[in-house]
């Protein structure tokens, strides 16, 4: 899954995809790399970020996704109104980061659309989430709270088939955490879903690099990461950078089969 940020703000290509055009060619290079589909959002969830309007994330969504109507696309959102309109558009995908707990109306459009869904964990909101996140065991808490959120996607009438679950790299989590996470994977593909991991470029993977206040993460320590997630059994990465993950995950891939 290829990330197209078109905001003015994400913590790693801010800016970069703003433009309507330059985020739909983004796009595109990243199918034609070997993105099995995009994630386009118009809302930052770094940690501190302001939430805004769903006007003003259909303002910067709705070019894009009009530029790439036909292509594999995920809307990364948790705003009903945001979701209805990508869906509309073609979007395949509801890319959830708030596991329907931001926006009530939201689980019936993806139930109405029978479009897939990613229930992703988050403690806290993104304003504040980073303060001083706390656990007793974070593994069990994250798949405590996965599952009880596909338990509630399905009663709201979203097949479990659709749905994929993730534990939320960086949202409310200190670096030892996300670490556990990864390293204990294997707690989380017990839920019988597919996971999806997103750690690329991630504050983490500068952090254990020995920089205490980095903000991003390099390329070559997302894929590092990436490739141990998927021999923990993680099967969708939502990355930054497309070829080297596919150069990467196909390696890892030939190895372990
Ligand atoms: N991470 C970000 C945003 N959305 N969705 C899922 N399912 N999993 C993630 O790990 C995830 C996500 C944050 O990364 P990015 O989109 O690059 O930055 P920003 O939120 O600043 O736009």
């Amino acid at each position: 899954m290829g990330v197209i940020n078109v905001t003015p703000d994400s913590f790693s290509d801010g800016g970069v995809n703003f433009d309507p055009d330059v985020a739909a060619d983004s796009a595109r290079r990243m199918l034609d790399e070997g993105a099995a589909i995009v994630d386009v959002g118009g809302e930052s969830t770094r940690p501190g970020a302001r939430a805004v309007s769903s006007d003003v994330e259909l303002r910067r969504v709705v070019p894009v996704l009009e530029a790439l109507e036909g292509l594999p696309l995920s809307i990364d959102t948790s705003k009903s109104q945001v979701a209805a309109r990508a869906l509309e558009l073609g979007a395949e995908l509801v890319n959830d980061v708030t596991a329907l707990r931001g926006d009530p109306e939201l689980s019936g459009i993806v139930a109405e659309h029978g479009a897939y869904l990613c229930l992703m964990h988050m403690q806290g909101e993104p304003g504040t989430m980073q303060d001083d996140p706390r656990y007793e065991d974070v593994v069990a808490e994250v798949a405590r709270f996965l599952d009880e959120r596909l338990t509630f996607a399905v009663s709201q009438g979203i097949r479990e088939q659709s749905i994929c679950l993730d534990p939320g790299i960086g949202f409310g989590k200190t670096v030892e955490h996300n670490f556990e996470l990864l390293r204990r994977l294997e707690e989380l593909t017990a839920l019988g879903r597919p996971l999806l991991v997103g750690i690329s470029r991630k504050s983490s993977l500068g952090k254990i690099m020995g920089d205490a206040d980095a903000k991003t993460g390099t390329t070559a320590a997302s894929v590092g990461a990436a490739v141990l997630a998927y021999e923990r059994g993680a099967s969708i990465f939502r990355v930054h950078d497309v070829r080297e993950h596919v150069e990467a995950l196909a390696a890892a891939r030939a190895v372990t089969r």
